[in-house]
């Protein structure tokens, strides 16, 4: 569990003894929450030739960067631990997703992308820089 986590969850478990006075409607408002888990990433046009360096932002974690040939998929454990390519997501909120390419001073952002906390599984098309990634990943929902 990474620190954002443990305060959500710290925050949760006090709004649950805060509630414990109050209406069955603050219960509903308090539930939930989400985790977003990257699955996979696809290189499907190259930001450098022969090969790019990337990694992704989520949330407030990176990956660490693998390089990627044209066509190449790599499983998201390949690019890091499960703290890296694993987010909660606040009930009603999102995480911001991003996929850049390491360059030796400014690295280049191919794209960013939100996610709801709402049950998904998705592959999202991610293009810019004259790059053009597929980033897929599922949303479950937290009891
Ligand atoms: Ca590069
Ligand atoms: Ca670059």
């Amino acid at each position: 569990m990474n620190l954002k986590r443990f305060a959500a969850v710290m925050s949760l478990a006090g709004g649950i003894a805060a509630a414990t006075a109050g209406t069955s409607h603050a219960q509903t408002a308090m539930a939930g929450g989400c985790e977003l888990r990257i699955t996979e990433v696809r290189a499907l046009d190259l930001q450098e030739t022969p090969t790019d360096e990337i990694y992704l932002r989520v949330g407030d974690e990176r990956t660490n960067t693998r390089t990627f040939t044209e066509g190449q998929t790599r499983e998201a454990t390949d690019l890091g631990n499960a703290d890296q390519i694993t987010e909660f997501i606040a009930p009603g909120g999102f995480v911001v997703v991003s996929v850049l390419e390491d360059d030796a001073v400014v690295d280049t952002t191919i794209g960013t992308f939100r996610v709801p906390c709402r049950t998904a599984s998705v592959e999202k098309d991610v293009a810019g820089a004259g790059a053009f990634y597929r980033v897929s990943y599922v949303v479950t929902q937290l009891p």
